[in-house]
């Protein structure tokens, strides 16, 4: 990839939102000082996580975070994205935490943005319970009396697309459950606790609501109709299976049968999925190429995917790849963008980048740059042609607990020592600052 000498970022209006993003569970540590969540449980199983790691203590920003927020106040971020621990909230002085976070933050002039579901649920629970959306919305609710007197802009989920696909679906996250299509019913119910959630917030007097979900365009390994047919399959799990509802207010064709619904029927339900948001967040990584089954197990990302689905991931050719193997193709972020303002029109409220960002080892992270610079540039071409995006988030501000892949991937602005802790901003950190200080 290319770098021009401007700036991406000064091309960008006044207002829109700059920020980072992390999650509880990935940089908290502190483990012992709340209830245990199914990623502790998942973790504990030997050969769940790949370096036999867990998040125990993993940045520890439990104990650092007036050190993360001074990090961040340097980088001159508008905003933050964190996500609250649902089973330290469930803790003796779990909320003082969030209190005190959000405090550093605000006088730090950054302004918070929490995400309240980012896959550590609470060990007790259930996504498969239709309850634990009710619960859900219950916790929320006292969130948000805790911190909404300082806390505008909130997050309902992280991704149920992925919790549902890798925890649920294939076992490769936690809970660690391989059913296949018999996982859909938990997607149905975090669909549902986001849409209990939105009324709870709105109840306690929130008016700015968005949720986070993985995206990414889909192509076809070919035009013969056995690869289009699985690549439009693939498309609808990840590209539609849960923006539909949440912004359509219904199911892609035959799914919808699929779903558990409770007394009042599904068309009940999907009024609650459907409540008005007032962003829809996005979080883009790399595009993946699809096509016909091929009838063995193949190896895809970290995942071993298994012979029985409906179609096979194929590898992009012809582009970089990350240290994780994943494609960087920035100006699929602007097909993917325009795809959505056809697919959706006046119902696809303003949008926001709520994570993009690359693995790479290395405080000269040169190669994260070119990544960064370059997707910013893809988002300006999505802007220009008449998307309304109204901010972006890099995943991620420190390099953390990478989920199954342990901490053997490194998505920082920060290098993390994870012997002493110790935080080393990297060069991309640097280039964000003064592309940032360059624009006011
Ligand atoms: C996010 O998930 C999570 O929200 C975050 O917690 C996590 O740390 C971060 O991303 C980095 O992983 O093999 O080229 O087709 C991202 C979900 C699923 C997006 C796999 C990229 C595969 C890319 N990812 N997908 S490719």
């Amino acid at each position: 990839i290319r770098r021009m000498a401007t700036n991406p970022i000064s091309q960008f209006p006044a207002g829109f939102l700059w920020g980072v993003s992390t999650s509880a569970h990935q940089i908290e540590g502190a483990a012992d000082e709340r209830e245990p969540s199914v990623w502790d449980a998942f973790t504990a199983e030997p050969g769940r996580v790949k370096d036999g790691s867990t998040a125990a203590v993993a940045c520890d920003h439990y104990h650092r975070y007036a050190e993360d927020v001074a990090l961040l106040a340097d980088l001159g971020v508008d905003a933050y994205r964190f996500s609250v621990s649902w089973p330290r909230v469930n803790s003796p002085g779990g909320l003082d935490f969030y209190d005190r976070l959000v405090d550093e933050l605000c006088a730090a002039g950054v302004r918070p943005v929490p995400t309240l579901f980012h896959w550590d649920l609470p060990l007790a629970l259930d996504w498969l319970d239709r309850d634990t959306a009710a619960r859900f919305a219950e916790y929320a609710a006292r969130v948000a009396e805790r911190l909404g007197d300082r806390v505008t802009k909130w997050i309902t989920l992280n991704e149920p697309a992925e919790h549902t696909l890798l925890g649920h679906a294939l076992g490769a996250h936690a809970p660690g459950r391989q059913l296949l299509f018999d996982a859909l019913p938990a997607a149905h119910h975090q669909l549902l606790a986001h849409g209990l959630a939105v009324r709870a917030l709105r109840a306690a007097g929130v008016t700015d609501i968005g949720i986070a979900n993985s995206h990414g365009p889909t192509w076809p390994a070919s035009q013969e109709p056995a690869d289009l047919e699985a690549a439009a399959f693939y498309d609808l799990l990840l590209n539609r299976l849960f923006s539909d509802p949440l912004l359509l207010g219904r199911y892609p064709e035959g799914i919808g049968e699929l779903m558990p619904k409770g007394s009042a029927g599904i068309e009940s339900d999907l009024k609650v999925i459907a409540e008005p948001i007032d962003w829809y967040g996005i979080n883009y990584y790399a595009p993946t190429k699809v096509g016909a089954p091929q009838g063995a197990e193949i190896e895809f990302g970290g995942l071993t995917l298994p012979a029985e689905l409906p179609f096979s991931v194929r590898e992009i050719e012809g582009h970089p790849v990350t240290d994780f193997g994943w494609p960087v193709v920035p100006q699929a972020l602007t097909e993917l963008l325009t795809g959505f303002r056809e697919r959706f029109g006046d119902r696809l409220p303003p949008i926001v980048i709520t994570e993009n960002g690359c693995s790479y080892e290395g405080i000269d992270d040169q190669e994260r740059i070119a990544y960064l610079d370059g997707h910013v540039r893809a988002l300006h071409r999505a802007v220009e042609a008449g998307v309304d995006v109204r901010g972006y988030f890099v995943w991620s501000l420190l390099d953390n607990f990478e989920w199954a892949e342990g901490y053997e991937r490194r998505f920082g602005l920060v290098h993390v020592d994870y012997d002493t802790l110790e935080r080393t901003p990297k060069a991309s950190y640097g280039w964000l600052r003064d592309a940032l200080r360059a624009r006011r």
